[in-house]
């Protein structure tokens, strides 16, 4: 019984040795080679039947999944890993093994053909190699610009926080002046309207007096011309002689008791005409002295060849003059501070609104604020500028389209800052508003290196800067499998 127990064990040993000593199946990983065991039947990867072990690269498909089909094309879903050693191992789909096409660089694809393929695997990763220092290389130079861009960053940020403390102490001052300026304004424009409405009542005045003037003389020479017969007075007959005072004009007849009646007596002075009599009928009452038309004609035609006469000047007492001079004065140092003090708060809040922006961990992206970084294509002019917007002109002229606005950092958790996003751009027509995802990538210059339009109105570009690079990246190591 012992014996057999260790027979047993040494046939073990050896059936697993040999197992692991045995060529990898064909499309097979290294890491899945403990699912094809030769020794047992092979169960499909979803588990849906399983197959003799010959069954397996018999080139025909058994599971639904193709797995038991790694190394041939079958399958039509299955897949093919290449080992591709010296270079990097990959799967490609099953169909293109044997298709006489080189897929993997060892050429084990086309393992039906063994003449057409060439292993060029260690080329390829000499080449890699290459690109690889190359691409550290920038890293490298990327890193050194990017650390002085992160230098002007911070002083910037510094500067404009010293700036807006600076312009807050200046604010309070001007605000405090602009106290003590608006109550001087209002104490001179109350002033000022005082005397504005003491010089109108003066004029107002002083129009009365000529209106009651003009008319006065009016009345006179109404007087003058109703007393036709020059004794000083005029009576009631001679007023009737102007028909168009008589009060009952329906009877045609204005007598001289109608007459009388106007005049409040029998005959009239020139002093009670005038304060009494005149002021009813001065309406009503119509000259029959023709007007002098000679002398007027000549008095217009001398107006039109002179200057229009000036506009009546306001005639301010040199008082009202100094106060209204004043105010206007006042009004404009105020108008002047108020202007000064709105600048500065408006500077403030630029500032402020660039403190709050966030130009990544070291502050290095302070450096594409206020730049913009174009692309032409056949089409269009593509433009990125950060922090503020992106957007696209025909370049046979035409008006440039906004295909988006600064909206925040969108790398999500893993890379915050690879990746911009910028949206409500010009909607698009019956779509959505534009909108671009900027996709940052390390380079030695600011550089916006490609546009795409993947779905209509969505906009990707990719932009390299060094403001992207990272310190240097630990050596590659070439990825050989065993
Ligand atoms: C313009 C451009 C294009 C966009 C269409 C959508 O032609 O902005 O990029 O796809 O409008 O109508």
């Amino acid at each position: 019984m012992r014996l057999l127990v260790f027979f047993i064990s040494i046939l073990h040993a050896v059936t697993a040795s040999e197992f692991l000593q045995a060529e990898r199946l064909r499309g097979v990983s290294l890491t899945k080679t403990s699912l094809y065991n030769p020794a047992a039947d092979f169960t499909c990867f979803d588990g849906s039947k399983s197959v003799k072990f010959a069954l397996v690269n018999d080139d025909y498909c058994d599971c639904p999944d193709g797995s038991d089909e790694p190394g041939t094309s079958a399958c039509p879903n299955g897949s093919f890993h290449c080992t591709n050693a010296g270079y990097r191992p990959t799967n490609i789909p099953s169909s293109r093994v044997n298709d006489g096409i080189c897929d993997c660089c060892d050429g084990s694809d086309e393992w039906k053909h063994p003449n057409i393929c060439q292993n060029n695997c260690v080329e390829l990763w000499k080449l890699e190699k290459v690109r690889m220092a190359e691409e550290k290389d920038q890293a490298n130079r990327g890193f050194v610009l990017r650390q002085e861009f992160a230098k002007t960053g911070i002083s910037k940020k510094v500067e404009r926080q010293q700036k807006v403390e600076e312009l807050e102490a200046q604010l309070v001052t001007l605000k405090e002046k602009e106290v003590l300026l608006k109550t001087t304004k209002e104490e001179i424009e109350a002033k000022e309207a005082a005397a504005l409405e003491e010089h109108r009542q003066m004029m107002e005045e002083k129009r009365a007096k000529e209106e009651h003037e003009e008319n006065m003389k009016r009345g006179a020479l109404a007087f003058s011309e109703l007393d036709t017969d020059k004794d000083a007075v005029v009576t009631g007959a001679e007023l009737t002689s102007h028909k168009e005072l008589d009060p009952d004009l329906a009877d045609e007849t204005f007598t001289d008791t109608e007459a009388q009646q106007i005049l409040q007596a029998d005959s009239v002075d020139l002093g009670f005409f005038l304060a009494n009599v005149w002021p009813t009928i001065n309406s009503t009452f119509q000259t029959t002295i023709p007007p002098i038309v000679e002398q007027q004609e000549e008095k217009s035609q001398e107006q039109t060849q002179e200057t229009p006469p000036p506009p009546p000047s306001a005639e301010y007492s040199e008082e009202t003059q100094r106060i209204v001079e004043e105010a206007m004065l006042s009004r404009e140092t105020f108008r002047k501070h108020e202007d000064e003090r709105k600048n500065i708060e408006s500077e403030i809040q630029n500032l402020k609104t660039a403190l709050e922006m966030d130009f990544g961990p070291d502050e290095s992206y302070q450096a594409l604020q206020f730049q913009c970084y174009e692309l032409q294509t056949m089409e269009y002019t593509y433009k990125l500028c950060p922090f503020d917007k992106t957007s696209q002109s025909p370049k046979n002229g035409g008006t440039e389209t906004n295909l988006g606005r600064w909206g925040s950092w969108s790398g999500g958790n893993d890379d915050k800052y690879s990746r911009m996003k910028y949206d409500n751009g010009l909607t698009c027509w019956n779509g959505p508003a534009r909108s671009t995802e900027v996709r940052i990538k390390c380079g030695v210059e600011h550089k916006l290196l490609s546009v795409d339009e993947p779905s209509r109105c969505a906009y990707t570009f990719e932009f390299a800067t060094p403001c992207a690079c990272k310190q240097t990246q630990q050596e590659s190591h070439q990825r050989d499998e065993l």
